[in-house]
């Protein structure tokens, strides 16, 4: 999971694409079908998971921010996963737990660095500080065209700070996304996220089932 963690009982899974892929959707349905199984499972979302993670939430995605500049964005990013994971994320590994995120740091370097070009190894650098080098045990991308990852989004009316940004913007993103499963094929599983809700979600479970051995 990370270089030098020192314990570590639980599987760490994040969930990452662009959105409107399903992820929030997906996170609950594994979480569901990993509890029936019988497993301890934390779910859990960024930016936020915490009081504080939330409060940094509002500040990144209020509408009215459109000022923020891309760096004080990546580091609120960071922030925010710093106390995620010091707060929930490694206390729920340490008791066993199955932890699913909705994002971690592919989103900064899918966002903050292939969207709004920061520097690659720039952000990787913050992140061994935000971070510690941890990574997810497993991560599985939902990949999805932009325009329909937006159209589904429109249907529930949620509208945040990032969501305004042109569809180029998006774009880029999700092809940074393609890119950083590409260079890590053991950790990252890409799922088709146009295939219908149960699809995906059969795909998922097939992931998780072969990565936790049941
Ligand atoms: N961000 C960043 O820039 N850097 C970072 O480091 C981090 C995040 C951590 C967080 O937004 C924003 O922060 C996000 C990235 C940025 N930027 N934007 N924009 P968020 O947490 O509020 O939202 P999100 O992560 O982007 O997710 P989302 O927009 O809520 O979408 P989703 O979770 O992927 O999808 P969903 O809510 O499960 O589904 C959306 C709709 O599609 C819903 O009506 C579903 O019923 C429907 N759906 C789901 N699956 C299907 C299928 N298979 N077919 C048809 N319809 C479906």
């Amino acid at each position: 999971m990370r270089e030098g963690q020192k314990s570590k009982k639980g599987i760490f899974i994040s969930l990452e694409g662009i959105e409107g892929t399903g992820k929030t959707t997906q996170a609950r349905l594994l979480s569901e079908r990993l509890v029936e199984k019988g497993y301890e499972v934390m779910l859990t979302q960024e930016p936020g998971g915490t009081v504080i993670g939330n409060r940094i939430r509002e500040i990144l995605l209020h509408v009215d921010h459109r000022e923020m500049s891309y760096m004080t964005e990546f580091l609120l990013y960071n922030a925010a996963r710093a106390q995620h994971l010091s707060e929930k994320i490694l206390p729920a590994l340490n008791q066993g737990k199955v932890v699913i995120t909705d994002r971690f740091t592919d989103s900064t370097i899918a966002y903050q660095g292939y969207g709004r070009g920061i520097d690659i190894e720039l952000l990787k650098s913050i992140d061994l500080i935000a971070t510690g080098g941890i990574r997810p045990d497993l991560t599985i991308l939902f990949d999805l065209d932009v325009e329909t990852g937006l159209q589904r989004n429109k249907g529930i009316n949620k509208v945040d700070r990032l969501e305004l940004e042109e569809i180029e913007f998006h774009k880029k993103v999700r092809e940074g996304y393609l890119k950083i499963a590409e260079a890590e094929p053991d950790r990252i599983k890409t799922v088709d996220a146009s295939l219908p809700l149960k699809d995906v979600s059969e795909k998922v479970w097939e992931i998780v089932r072969w990565r936790l051995g049941i």
